[in-house]
């Protein structure tokens, strides 16, 4: 990538932190978070010795990092229990009453678990997998609803040893085969079935099907009842959640496990490809996610804090169940879809239980924009006093909204950028520090040296685009891919030898902030000039038809590339010719002709993956005409790509 890859938005609107909330920030100022920046990366035997000392090791590393690129080892000689620090270390400090997780289930059911019940459920199940034959190193695949259980199951797994791998609830028996195959699992967690959008998802059944082949290693499957609807149990292998329960203690010892002893793996499915088994470990993610979610969402003792994700992603894995856990923050756990029953769910679920910091994602805040503010006008938010943002880069307009209709004006927002691979947040503001601008993640978290290179390993100048990476190891970061190291050190490690290649491309402006562009797949080329997606999608976003777009470049004789947009509308807009002309000239004022869109598409939905990140690639296709190919089993909505496919050429 050359410097002919340029940022072509301008955004000036700055956001100094409140008073109030800086006032009783943990870090006092920029230049204090720039010292620490400095320590973390200068010094970082200090930096960490103080911050990870913050847990209980059951034994003491003797080195803090042994890097061999790429492959890391943090913490070493360390003996640590993951779940014994989510868990027992709250209850010994004489927290145990104070409640962990506030499940609220889809039908309206309600939970609320302390820290010392959690501990006796997190021990049970721990006893249950023990009595199941399942040991340390063991792989335990989980495929559960959003319901407390699913935490249970994997911090009883770590408090083992055992290696979990959630799989997405909302996934095939496919995905879930695939999975068991790569993972060589040998045992499955389930429900009889989980709540969806008023409908029953068949997880056992599901379960069932993947095992009918017979070549998987799994010897037991543990199910726990949710829905009761009718399921087969198969003798021998099927055992009731509720039943081998009843057979054990609540005493199970927290064994301490080398640093670097597998956590999990979790798949991420890539654009093109077999999906990847991300493996973490346990002392480096624990550290990450534990003060990621000290600093960036200022966990408190009186915070009720929610994060919309599904377990089933990395988001859940970090921010729902490790991090908050590990900070012995009270986190909420919702069940179900944003729109079920109604469209004002989510913002029902903040005025019920007065929930303080919100994390969510993109996706999320374009479908509230669109179905208008008045689902969410008639709920008391005024418990909100931190926004996070996470999974896409953040159209300006959107941030705009979710400061002003979710935030009230008052509440920062972190915009933070990590990947499954990352393990943790790695670019972000800090809330009561940074002064944040609208669509930027702003500025490196402490440990994280990243950095915008051209395709010689040169940094690039201010504003130019480039490929983003992390210079220096993590402790956080992914050890490999399962089983294919080789893969690993390909995808990562290749381009530039000893720098971890994050597959974005980002800027950075004068303050040094970074600015996500897209996926270096997905840039557009268009004259000779690359430009980012997020870019041009953010302009179409600025729109106030426009709920939603997605860029992509079209094969073109003279241009190299077309641009392509695929619009969704607000509520109550009409799509026509007269609006299509109306954004391609909008885009060319906001951000110059180069960016104009030759073709304006509009959509009911956009295509996009179960996590809510859009799909270009198969946009792609669709806007060069061509055939459907590829994984598409991680689509929300099929019909979504049909319709496109169908209403080609009928939109303008
Ligand atoms: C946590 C998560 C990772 C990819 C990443 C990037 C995009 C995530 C973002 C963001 C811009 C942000 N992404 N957060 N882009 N701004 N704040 O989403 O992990 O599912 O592995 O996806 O998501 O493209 O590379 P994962």
């Amino acid at each position: 990538m050359s410097s002919d890859f340029k940022s072509v938005l301008h955004e000036t609107r700055v956001f100094p932190p409140s008073e109030e909330f800086k006032a009783k920030a943990r870090i006092s100022s920029m230049e204090e978070y720039k010292r620490l920046h400095e320590e973390s990366l200068n010094s970082p035997e200090t930096f960490w010795g103080r911050e990870a000392g913050e847990l209980k090791w059951q034994q003491p590393w003797t080195q803090l990092l042994d890097w061999k690129p790429p492959f890391a080892k943090w913490f070493v000689g360390a003996k640590v229990n993951v779940a014994e620090n989510c868990v027992d270390r709250h209850v010994e400090a004489g927290r145990g009453d104070k409640v962990a997780i506030l499940w609220e289930g889809e039908p309206g059911d309600t939970r609320s678990i302390t820290y010392s019940q959690l501990k006796d459920e997190v021990c049970k199940f721990a006893n249950v997998l023990k009595a199941q034959g399942i040991k340390a190193g063991d792989r335990v695949l989980i495929y559960m609803p959003m319901v407390p259980e699913a935490a249970v199951a994997m911090l009883a797994c770590a408090r083992i040893g055992a290696v979990h791998s959630v799989v997405f609830g909302g996934f095939s028996s496919e995905s879930i085969k695939d999975r068991l195959h790569d993972s060589g699992a040998i045992a499955v967690v389930t429900a009889d079935g989980g709540y969806r959008r008023g409908k029953v998802v068949p997880l056992k059944a599901n379960v069932d099907t993947a095992l009918s082949g017979g070549e998987s290693k799994v010897e037991k499957v543990i199910v726990l009842k949710r829905t009761g609807q009718d399921i087969a149990m198969q003798a021998g292998r099927d055992v009731w959640w509720h039943a081998a329960e009843a057979e054990v203690d609540a005493n199970c010892p927290a064994e301490g496990f080398d640093s670097e002893h597998p956590l999990f793996i979790l798949y991420t499915s890539g654009s093109t490809g077999k999906p990847k088994g991300i493996l973490h470990t346990s002392g480096g993610y624990l550290a990450g996610t534990y003060l990621t979610s000290k600093y960036i969402f200022d966990m408190r003792d009186d915070d009720v804090y929610w994060c919309t994700a599904d377990v089933g992603w990395i988001t859940g894995h970090s921010y729902i169940v490790y991090g908050p856990l590990a900070n012995g923050v009270t986190a909420l756990m919702y069940e179900g879809a944003p729109d079920t029953p109604h469209f004002g769910r989510f913002w029902e679920i903040v005025e019920k239980y007065k929930v303080t910091i919100l994390y969510t994602a993109p996706t999320a805040i374009r479908a509230f924009i669109k179905w208008g503010d008045e689902h969410v006008t008639k709920y008391d938010l005024s418990s909100l006093r931190l926004l996070g943002s996470v999974g896409e880069p953040i159209n300006p307009e959107a941030w705009m909204w979710y400061h002003q209709v979710i935030g009230g004006g008052r509440c920062p927002i972190v915009d933070t950028w990590w990947q499954t691979e990352t393990g943790a947040i790695m670019i972000t503001p800090l809330p009561g520090v940074t002064p944040t601008k609208p669509g930027t993640a702003t500025l490196p978290f402490f440990g994280v040296d990243a950095a915008v290179l051209d395709d010689d390993g040169k940094e690039v100048g201010p504003n130019e685009g480039g490929k983003l990476v992390i210079r220096k190891p993590w402790p956080s970061m992914l050890r490999t891919i399962y089983g294919d190291a080789e893969r690993y050190e390909q995808t990562y490690w290749g381009t530039y030898p000893g720098i971890y290649l994050a597959g974005d491309s980002s800027r950075r402006d004068e303050d040094g902030y970074f600015w996500i562009m897209g996926r270096i797949d997905d840039v557009l080329n268009v004259s000779g000039h690359r430009l980012g997606t997020a870019e041009v999608e953010s302009a179409l976003v600025s729109h106030a038809s426009v709920a939603e777009a997605a860029a992509v470049g079209r094969p073109d004789e003279i241009k190299g590339q077309a641009v392509v947009v695929f619009v969704t509308l607000k509520a109550g807009v009409e799509a026509n010719d007269g609006l299509a002309n109306e954004l391609k000239k909008h885009v060319g004022n906001v951000i110059g002709a180069i960016a104009r869109p030759d073709d304006v598409r509009f959509a009911n939905v956009l295509p996009k993956t179960r996590s809510g990140k859009i799909i270009r690639r198969l946009l792609k296709e669709v806007a060069a005409g061509g055939q459907v190919k590829g994984d598409t089993t991680t689509l929300e909505d099929f019909g979504a790509v049909a319709a496109l496919m169908q209403s080609q050429g009928k939109d303008e």
